[in-house]
C-alpha cells in the first residue's frame, strides 16, 4: 500500500523494472545441456559513477575471459582493473573492474562474474550486447538471480521475502526489521518450531509402533502432549503480535479528518514538513482528498487531509465532505496484503493443525499424528522447504531484472 499509494512522494528507482533489450546476437541456449547463464544489470538504471552487470551460470567464467583479455579466471573475489572489449570485433568498451565468484561461494550459489562499468548508458548497453554475444548467455528475468540463490539453497524463502523488503525499504525501521528478516530470523524460529514438531513426531510414532511391547519409555505420550500444547502456546503469542510487522512493511494509513477549519491541513503540512494543501482562514478550503507520505520516526505512513465535515450548500464543498467520509471508512474491510498474509496464514494453519491434534489424540493416535504431519508441513511452506511453485512465482515477481 505504501509503495502503490504513495503519490506524493518521488519513488526509489529500485522499483522501477529495469527494461534492458534483447541484445542482437544473444542466443541464450545454455551451453553443454547445462542451465543458461544469466546476465543484467544490477544497479539502478540512468547515469551514475558505476554500473554494476553481473552474470550467474556455468559460462560466467568464459564471459569474464571473452570481455578481456585474460587467459586465465582471476582470482576469487578479489577486483581487478581491466581494459574490457567486445569479444566478437575487439572493439575497446570500456576499462573496469572485475570479479569472479566461483561457485557454490556466490550470491546465486553458481558461478558469478561482476563487472564494475562507468555508469552511462551506452557503456551499459554495449557491455550487455557484448555480454548477450556470448554463446550460453541470455538476460535476466525479474527476480531470476534470487531465484537461483533460493534454487540452490543459497536463501530461505523468508531470506528471499526480506532481501525484497530490503530493496523496497524507504524508512529506516522498514530497513532494520527486512534486515532481520534477511539474516534468517524468522526462518530460524520456523526451523526450530519444525525441529520441535519432528521430535514430537518422531516420539509419537514410537509409541504408536512400539507401546505395546513395553519397549517405550513411561511418560512419553505426555511428553508429546505437553511439547505440542507448548509450540501451540508459542506460535499463538506469535500470531497476537497486532500485525505489527505487516504493518510496519506496508505503512499505516492515517485520515485526518474533523470540522471544517479545525486546522487539518496545517497538521498535514507540519508532519509532511512542506506545504501539501492549501492553508486559509476560510472553512471549506480543502475540497479533494489531498495524499502525503511521510516518515515518522523510522515509521511510514501515508497521510490523507480531507474536506471538513460540515453540511455545505456548496456542490463541490458537499462532494469534498463525501469523499471524507469515504477515507475514513471501516479500517476493518478492505484487500487483506497478501504477500506476508502468507507468513500469518501458515502459522494459523499449523495452529489449527495442532488444535486439531488436541482433539483427535483421544480416539485415534494415528490421526494425531497425521495433525502433526500436517502442522510441520505447514511451517515447511512458510519458509519454503515444502515450496509451493504457485507462492514461489508471486514472491520473485516483485523482484527487479538483476536481483
Ligand atoms: N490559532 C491557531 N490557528 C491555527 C492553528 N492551526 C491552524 N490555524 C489556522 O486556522 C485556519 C484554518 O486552518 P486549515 O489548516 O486550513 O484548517 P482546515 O481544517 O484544513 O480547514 P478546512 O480545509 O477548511 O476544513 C488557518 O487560518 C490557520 O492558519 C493553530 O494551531 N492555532
Ligand atoms: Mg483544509
Amino acid at each position: 500500500m505504501w509503495r502503490r499509494l504513495g503519490t506524493l512522494v518521488s519513488r526509489p528507482a529500485q522499483n522501477t523494472r529495469l527494461c534492458t533489450s534483447l541484445p542482437k546476437h544473444c542466443s541464450g541456449r545454455p551451453i553443454s545441456g547445462g542451465r543458461a547463464t544469466i546476465f543484467a544489470l544490477s544497479s539502478g538504471q540512468g547515469k551514475c559513477g558505476v554500473a554494476v552487470i553481473r552474470t550467474s551460470g556455468p559460462a560466467s567464467g568464459p564471459a569474464l575471459l571473452g570481455l578481456t583479455t585474460l587467459r586465465t579466471l582471476p582470482q576469487p573475489r578479489v577486483a581487478t582493473l581491466r581494459l574490457l572489449q567486445d569479444p566478437g570485433s575487439s572493439e575497446l568498451l570500456d576499462r573496469g573492474l572485475i570479479l569472479w565468484f566461483p561457485g557454490p561461494h556466490s550470491f546465486t550459489g553458481e558461478d558469478c562474474a561482476e563487472f564494475h562499468v562507468h555508469g552511462g548508458p551506452a557503456v551499459v548497453s554495449a557491455v550487455l550486447g557484448a555480454l548477450g554475444s556470448i554463446p550460453g548467455l541470455r538476460p535476466a528475468e525479474a527476480g531470476e538471480f534470487t531465484k537461483r540463490a533460493f534454487q540452490n539453497g543459497k536463501l530461505s524463502l523468508t531470506e528471499v521475502e526480506g532481501l525484497g523488503d530490503l530493496i523496497h525499504a524507504e524508512t529506516e525501521a522498514q530497513r532494520r526489521q527486512a534486515l532481520r528478516q534477511l539474516q534468517g530470523e524468522l526462518g530460524q524460529l520456523c526451523h526450530g518450531w519444525g525441529d520441535t514438531l519432528t521430535t514430537a513426531l518422531a516420539h509419537l510414532e514410537a509409541y504408536i509402533d512400539f507401546s505395546e511391547d513395553d519397549n517405550i519409555e513411561e511418560g512419553v505420550l505426555e511428553w508429546v502432549d505437553r511439547t505440542v500444547q507448548e509450540l501451540r502456546g508459542a506460535l499463538l503469542a506469535h500470531l497476537q503480535d497486532a500485525r505489527r510487522g505487516q504493518r510496519l512493511r506496508s505503512g499505516a494509513h492515517v485520515v485526518i479528518a474533523g470540522p471544517a477549519n479545525a486546522g487539518k491541513s496545517s497538521l498535514i503540512n507540519l508532519l509532511s514538513r512542506r506545504p501539501v494543501a492549501i492553508v486559509s482562514p476560510e472553512p471549506g478550503t480543502t475540497r479533494d482528498v489531498v495524499e502525503s507520505a511521510v516518515d515518522i520516526g523510522g515509521f511510514p505512513a501515508l497521510l490523507s487531509d480531507t474536506a471538513g465535515i460540515r453540511d455545505s450548500q456548496d456542490l463541490v464543498e458537499q462532494e469534498g465532505v463525501r469523499r471524507a467520509h469515504d477515507r475514513c471508512g471501516d479500517p476493518a474491510v478492505g484487500p487483506p496484503l497478501l504477500t506476508r498474509a502468507r507468513h500469518r496464514h501458515h502459522l494459523q494453519s499449523c495452529c489449527e493443525a495442532l488444535g486439531r491434534y488436541e482433539q483427535s489424540k483421544v480416539r485415534d493416535l494415528a490421526l494425531a499424528a497425521e495433525e502433526l504431519r500436517a502442522a510441520r508441513r505447514h511451517l515447511g511452506h512458510l519458509t519454503g522447504q515444502a515450496g509451493a511453485d504457485e507462492i514461489l512465482e508471486v514472491i520473485f515477481r516483485d523482484f527487479c531484472i538483476g536481483k
